[in-house]
């Protein structure tokens, strides 16, 4: 690979001088290598090739179209290749396949992603940072009606409040992803988005840094959201969600906003689900007045009362690890997070940890130890459920809600206990 390559001649070039390496045999070295590198991979370079032609041919065109300048696409794409060590990708005359193990945070489980060491890690520096921004914060709630605590506690989950390294070259991430991912539609979208930005003026190309998944800046926007709903609230005419706090704390804020948050209501509320209400009751689509819960026996773990202003209003069953952990009365703030990003643990981090901030306790059930299935074998799950006749929500080898409500009503069917959630004993019975 000629990218390969290129990595070992920077790093011969870092270390020639403890090598004692003359300069007249570096040059040699790197021309052998640069060499080789051409004449060994002809995958490579015609990959690098194909990815040039589509560049020009279907992106330039598409970017021309926005008002894109020529030399702004010029400058992003320069010595710019495909990246293969990018995950998700799908080369030609490969697979479309979903990977057997789970690499992401949000495919953890539920112990380790709200492990107390993060979630009082967080709050600890996020209440800190509350004091410091209190005015700012206290305008931004005013505007966009999204309380701070929530604001705070995604600050430090996308980008640890600021402090994460964002290291990657969005163009060459939503490039090679627009050009060899599973989902090229997406993020050609994102990629013309991205080319957009800079076309505004609000960063170079330079500053264009991003996630290995192409999410920019400190609240992590993927390009068509910073467009939409990034805003500007330090007033300097520049939308700088990688350099200005205000500017990100409002683009979260104004992200929540656009996405439906109702103000003056809670997240949610941990709860004690007795067994006569079924886990197969569970998700947004699926809300009934929080007070009809308390009718068939919910309560608060904390054995208080919803509060008034919540209790004739809707509320889900959310249970993120079926019977094996805590559950929730979620609000349908709960599912405005999740657009945010599209997993119940995120959202439940998020909601748990602005109640810390504001001096609430740990959770108060433990997620119990489950069988440890990979994504694979709850992908075979899935697709078992499906051909039942089941919604498992699209076979994604993960449980979502629409997949552990369908586990519930396959584990009903077959005299199972009902866990919702992916167990050995159902996958040998399926
Ligand atoms: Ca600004």
């Amino acid at each position: 690979m000629i990218a390969a390559a290129a990595e070992r001649v920077f790093l011969i070039r870092d270390r020639r001088y403890h090598c004692g390496m003359t300069k007249q045999f570096y040059r040699l070295t790197l021309a052998v290598l640069v060499i080789l590198a051409a004449v060994v991979s002809p995958r490579a370079q015609s990959l690098n090739a194909g990815f040039r032609t589509f560049l020009e041919r279907d992106i330039w065109p598409a970017a021309r179209a926005r008002g894109v300048p020529r030399p702004v696409f010029e400058a992003a794409f320069r010595n710019v290749s495909p990246n293969l060590k990018l995950p998700d990708l799908v080369l030609p005359g490969g697979k479309n396949t979903v990977e057997e193990i789970n690499f992401q945070a949000e495919f953890k489980n539920g112990a380790d992603y709200l492990s107390e060491g993060a979630v009082s890690g967080n709050a600890a520096i996020a209440r800190k940072l509350y004091q410091q921004n209190r005015t700012l914060l206290q305008q931004i709630e005013a505007r966009y009606g999204v309380p701070a605590p929530i604001i705070l506690a995604i600050w430090g989950r996308e980008s640890a409040f600021g402090r994460a390294k964002i290291p990657m070259n969005a163009f060459e991430v939503l490039g090679t992803k627009a050009y060899l991912s599973r989902r090229k539609d997406m993020f050609r979208e994102e990629l013309l988005a991205a080319l957009q930005i800079v076309a505004d003026g609000h960063l170079k190309v330079g500053e264009m840094k991003s996630s290995w998944a192409g999410a920019l800046g400190q609240p992590q926007f993927m390009p068509s959201k910073f467009l939409a709903r990034a805003v500007d609230f330090d007033g300097d005419g520049r939308k700088d969600i990688w350099g200005s706090v205000p500017d990100t704390l409002a683009s979260i804020a104004n992200y929540l906003k656009e996405a439906g948050w109702q103000t003056g209501r809670d997240w949610g509320f941990e709860a004690i689900v007795p067994p006569n209400v079924s886990c197969r009751n569970e998700g947004p689509d699926r809300g009934i007045p929080i007070e009809s819960f308390v009718e068939a026996g919910v309560q608060r773990v904390s054995g208080r009362p919803f509060p008034d202003h919540e209790r004739a209003r809707q509320g889900h069953l959310m249970m993120p690890a079926g019977r094996f952990g805590p559950a929730f009365i979620a609000t349908p703030n709960f599912y405005v997070i999740k657009e945010y990003n599209n997993s119940d643990l995120y959202a439940l981090f998020v909601g748990h940890v602005a109640d810390r901030i504001i001096g609430a306790g740990p959770l108060k059930t433990g997620w119990q130890r489950t069988d440890r299935l990979t994504r694979g074998d709850v992908y075979r799950m899935q697709k078992k459920l499906i051909a039942l006749g089941h919604d498992v929500g699209g076979a994604d080898g993960l449980a979502g809600f629409k997949t552990r409500r369908s586990i519930g009503e396959a584990e009903a069917r077959l005299g199972l206990p009902e866990t919702c959630w992916p167990t050995r004993a159902l996958a040998n019975r399926l």
